[in-house]
């Protein structure tokens, strides 16, 4: 299991690991792409975003030990599929509440598979609370 997983804490890790990342949207006004690998870790209804990944790896991951550069409140966010937004492959794309975007970006198929499906999750079941 993760770790942090499981300990108690109202907000259970659900998933984390490397992405490349672009924001592409700020309150619903455009910015200029800037893909970079991110670590990306979802916790309880955020998804947050670290940098430095050299430094990250999942088994080693705790809550607290390192600063977030961002985190995306996931409550009535979308997500779809976006390959049309991107030349690169498994893209898909993030809209919070508050109009930032951000696309969300693997190489593997799988793994990129999972992200999509498991933030769905997310959404979804906070849509029904
Ligand atoms: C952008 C950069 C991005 C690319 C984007 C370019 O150029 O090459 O990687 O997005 O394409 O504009 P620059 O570095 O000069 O800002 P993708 O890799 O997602 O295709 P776009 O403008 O068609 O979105």
């Amino acid at each position: 299991p993760l770790a942090g997983a499981g300990n108690g804490s109202h907000k259970e890790l659900e998933k984390a690991g490397l992405l490349n990342k672009t924001k592409i949207a700020e309150g619903g006004r455009k910015l200029r792409k800037n893909w970079s690998l991110s670590w990306v870790v979802l916790v309880g209804n955020s998804l947050v975003f670290f940098k430095d990944p050299k430094s990250q790896t999942p088994s080693n991951w705790k809550p607290g030990n390192s600063r977030p550069e961002s985190s995306v409140d996931l409550r009535g966010a979308q997500l779809h599929w976006a390959n049309e937004l991107s030349s690169k492959k498994n893209v898909f794309k993030l809209r919070t509440v508050t109009g930032n975007e951000f696309l969300l970006q693997s190489e593997t198929d799988s793994l990129i598979k999972e992200w999509y499906k498991t933030i769905q999750h997310v959404i979804e079941k906070l849509d029904r609370e």
